[in-house]
């Protein structure tokens, strides 16, 4: 049987607690233990790339992990990874930074990641590489003679033509993206972008089913919207809440709770939150005194100046808001800038009555669908969603809205907090049979069984591609 190799830019080591992926580790992992093989990742510690790896063995996974200098970390990671990807990707070309400098180091990383790489893989071995950090990394496993299936897939959005072929070394992005055998993404969208950026530079031919040819390299392209760990989180929200939290709910007695969670980055719409929350306190003032947002946003990216820009700006909206609305015993706002336990969050996920997730453009958004997941099927939560988050498509039983529009947001708050509770469940029913069917394993299952089913690699020009089985289709 074929052994899996997984590269990510971060791994969860099996000693640590899952990391901030969520739910992301679990699925790799589930993947990995299925066929045995190998994860292979940035360590998250200083030192040069071609120190000697580390490696750490439980089962049939090896997690092996290399160091970055801090030249290479700055260039690599905050500059060039999240500071022109991350923005371009997420439709944010005025706070793309690029520096040819950053360029030339995130291609240096990744011919080095490829030179530690090759000499791990075995023949036989399927190959599965994950986003933005990594787009070049196949070409160079390529150039190292490595010809086994490789496979991508990318986490965020993918960019329309007009905003990608803004990026300057977007051309060589494509070229090296279509050395990948199977390149999976979150949704519909973002694969059609993908495709209608690469159809501008070169010619594409597209063949049934997701199998194109271009520059005599044929892959394929498929889409795969991420999902949780349904039947985990379903299990963890349930029970009794911890003697703090208890003591909390009876405090806040009748108080309708509004809450989110996630990573304080610009693509999740936190400021437009705070502003439609606003507005709803002022179009509804029924609710003043009886509702209370809670937005937790750990720090992520602090390396990176729009993330200490956005964290400036949030600690002053909320301040603003709360000096504006609030009364003697009354706080509108929570804003915590603070990491939670995970078991913590679920159960808090399970006891409000709304959950308010409008990122301004998201690959998925996990958070969504654990909300989802988290809450009591008898007496339901509602989930106001972005239709910018790729997990719109599915959850289309949430209240969906634009989170550039305060107003409607603001309207479909109100809706929430007044929601029948048989209208709150039959949309929570509806939304947990999609997330029970396409759940984590469900997603990791589909991308590999469709990467172990791509033939042997070929080309136009390739005289031998019969012989290796390679067909086009
Ligand atoms: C990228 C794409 C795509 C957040 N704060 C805390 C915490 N979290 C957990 C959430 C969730 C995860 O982190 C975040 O996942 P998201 O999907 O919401 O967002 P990104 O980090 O931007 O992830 C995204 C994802 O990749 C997977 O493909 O969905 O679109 O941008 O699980 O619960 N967890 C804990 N404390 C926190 O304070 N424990």
């Amino acid at each position: 049987m074929s052994r899996l190799v997984v590269v990510s830019n971060r791994v969860a080591l099996p000693d640590g607690k899952k990391n901030g992926a969520g739910g992301l580790a679990v699925g790799i992992l589930g993947a990995l233990k299925n066929s045995g093989g190998v994860w292979f990742g940035w360590s998250g510690e200083t030192g040069e790339i071609d120190d000697p790896l580390k490696k750490v063995s439980q089962g049939n996974i090896q997690w092996v992990t290399f160091n970055l200098n801090e030249e290479d970390y700055e260039q690599y990671y905050c500059q060039f990874s999240n500071g022109v990807l991350w923005p371009a990707f997420h439709y944010r070309l005025d706070l793309v930074d690029f520096t040819r400098e950053a360029w030339e180091g995130y291609l240096r990383v990744n011919v080095a990641m490829a030179k530690q790489l090759a000499p791990l893989i075995q023949r036989g071995d399927i190959i599965w590489i994950h986003d933005y950090h990594l787009l070049p990394l196949a070409s160079e496993l390529r150039r190292l003679g490595v010809n086994n299936r490789i496979g991508f897939f990318l986490h965020i959005p993918f960019p329309t033509p007009e905003i990608f072929t803004a990026l300057p070394p977007g051309k060589t992005l494509l070229e090296q993206m279509t050395d990948y055998d199977l390149l999976g993404f979150q949704t519909e969208g973002d694969r059609q972008a993908f495709i209608d950026s690469l159809g501008l530079q070169t010619q594409v031919t597209t063949y049934m089913d997701g199998h194109h040819m271009a520059d005599g390299k044929s892959f394929q392209t498929h889409v795969y919207p991420i999902g949780i760990e349904t039947e985990d989180v379903v299990e963890q929200a349930k029970g009794p809440l911890p003697t703090k939290l208890a003591q909390l709910k009876a405090e806040l007695g009748r108080v309708q709770n509004i809450f989110s969670v996630e990573r304080l980055d610009y693509s999740k719409g936190l400021p437009e939150r705070f502003l439609a929350f606003e507005t709803l306190l002022e179009k509804y003032p029924e609710h003043i005194g009886k509702i209370r947002y809670t937005q937790i946003a750990p720090t992520s990216r602090g390396d990176v100046q729009a993330y200490q820009d956005i964290r400036h700006q949030l600690e002053t909206e909320a301040g603003r808001i709360n000096g504006k609305f609030g009364q003697l015993g009354w706080t509108p706002l929570y804003y915590l800038n603070q990491h939670f336990d995970r078991k913590v969050l679920l159960k808090v996920f399970r006891h409000t009555n709304v959950g308010l997730v409008t990122p301004l453009r998201d690959g998925m958004n996990l958070v969504a669908k654990e909300y989802v997941a988290a809450q009591d099927p008898r007496d339901p939560g509602v989930l106001v969603l972005s239709q910018f988050a790729g997990a719109a498509n599915e959850l289309s039983a949430a209240v969906l809205v634009n989170p550039y529009d305060r107003d409607d947001v603001a309207n479909a708050l109100h809706r929430a907090l007044i929601m029948p509770k048989e209208e709150r469940i039959a949309r929570h029913s509806e939304m947990m049979a999609v997330l029970r069917h396409q759940d984590i394993n469900a997603w990791q299952e589909a991308f590999i069984r469709d990467l172990k089913q791509v033939k042997t690699r070929c080309t136009q020009n390739d005289s031998t591609s019969a012989s290796l089985g390679c067909s086009m289709p």
